[in-house]
């Protein structure tokens, strides 16, 4: 048996024993739990058992390993839902010379929350929350975050971007490590559009980035993107057991669940996903979407597709990208990661692709209301960033 598969059975049952009976793994009749339309193809979702695996060792498809139970949302103060579309435009303002100023408050909280049913994380948080809140600005804006350090650790953030030196949030730069209790003010004009990631940068980098410590920071083009429905993704992982390694995977922190509450799409429209790679010790990680293929923006820093028509891209750390694409038909199709054994562990999910028509019904019956639509879709326009 090869070390790898030794180390993935390992992770696997780690997975299993550690949420003990309120999530144990099973076959995809667990699935059921989530609302299926009607003339939902199994065969989508793999090879599913007609029951339980006897054992826990039991191999299911991709769509085979799903968690039995639900994450409590309100007790983790975040929805990964929500996620997808909760756009921080920050308090606007003017500045003198007329360039529109950003103020964001980010306060770092130690916090225990809940990544798949049944198992806590004791995370390091922006805002309580992880991700952080998905900080979303336009071109040549004047951005100032003010940074509180509610933890007992040193913390910072480092934003990827252009900036002087002393807001890199970096230690030996600026005001280096924000120690527990202190404060500091990150103020810089945000470029290039694109995007992009921001992170605690406090040594040792790999523990902090792995505890939670990170978020998304979209900057818009000055004229915008065309019109679509657009979601944030971001790719993270989290080591449950402190072994270098990482035991659960996900989008927007909570494994499996947009395979449990298929994410509404319409057939046709423009769907845009800002995607970001900040999972830690694994070196890459990646993108397929099932039955379509779509444009992608390499970095997000171009209006022109850097890659096109393509179903599946790989992001190293700290990558990231814009995909868009368009259903051509209704129905529910799944996404996750060419690299199986992350979809296996919790990274997968799918979107519910319907007529137009059907489309308040598939909100409500993943609990969503036309709030979520209207940020879905106004993101991307300066009258969804509360100018
Ligand atoms: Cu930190």
């Amino acid at each position: 048996m090869s070390r790898w598969f030794q180390s993935l059975l390992s992770r696997r049952d780690i997975l299993r024993v550690g949420a003990g009976s309120a999530a144990a793994l099973v076959g995809a009749q667990a699935f059921g739990q989530a609302p299926m339309p009607a003339g939902m193809d199994h065969s989508q979702m793999a090879a599913a058992p007609a029951t339980p695996p006897a054992t826990p060792k039991g191999h299911g498809g991709h769509g085979g390993n799903l968690m039995v139970g639900t994450v409590d949302h309100v007790r983790n103060g975040f929805d990964p839902m929500q996620v997808l579309t909760d756009w921080d435009t920050g308090k606007v303002s003017r500045l003198p010379g007329g360039q529109t100023l950003r103020e964001y408050t980010i306060t770092a909280q130690e916090k225990e929350i809940e990544i798949a049913p049944g198992i806590f994380f004791p995370a390091w948080t922006y805002n309580g929350r992880v991700p952080g809140p998905t900080l979303r600005c336009t071109e040549g804006d004047r951005l100032r975050i003010t940074f509180l350090n509610h933890s007992s650790h040193p913390h910072t953030i480092h934003f990827h971007g252009v900036h002087a030196a002393e807001m890199d949030g970096v230690p030996g730069a600026g005001p280096g490590e924000i120690q527990p209790g202190g404060t500091f003010v990150y103020e810089f004009d945000a470029e290039p559009f694109g995007c992009h990631l921001y992170h605690c940068h406090a040594t040792s980098l790999k523990r902090h980035v792995h505890k939670g410590m990170y978020g998304a920071f979209i900057v818009d083009p000055k004229g915008g993107r065309p019109p679509a429905r657009e979601f944030m993704m971001l790719q993270n992982a989290f080591d449950t057991n402190f072994d270098g390694g990482n035991e659960v995977y996900a989008v927007n922190t909570v494994g499996f669940e947009f395979a449990r509450r298929p994410i509404p799409v319409k057939k046709g429209e423009l769907i845009r996903i800002y995607l970001i790679n900040i999972i830690e010790f694994d070196l890459i990680n990646g993108f397929h979407l099932h039955a379509n293929f779509f444009n992608y923006y390499d970095t997000g820093t171009t209006l022109d597709p850097t890659s096109r028509i393509v179903d599946t891209i790989t992001q190293g750390q700290g990558q990231r990208g814009i995909l868009e694409f368009r259903y051509k038909f209704a129905g529910q199709f799944m996404f996750h990661p060419h690299i199986s054994e992350f979809t296996e562990l919790g990274w997968m999910g799918l979107f519910n692709v319907v007529e137009g028509a059907n489309y308040a019904a598939a909100l409500k019956e993943v609990g969503l209301d036309a709030a979520w639509d209207r940020r879905a879709t106004q993101g991307s326009t300066a009258k969804g960033q509360g100018v």
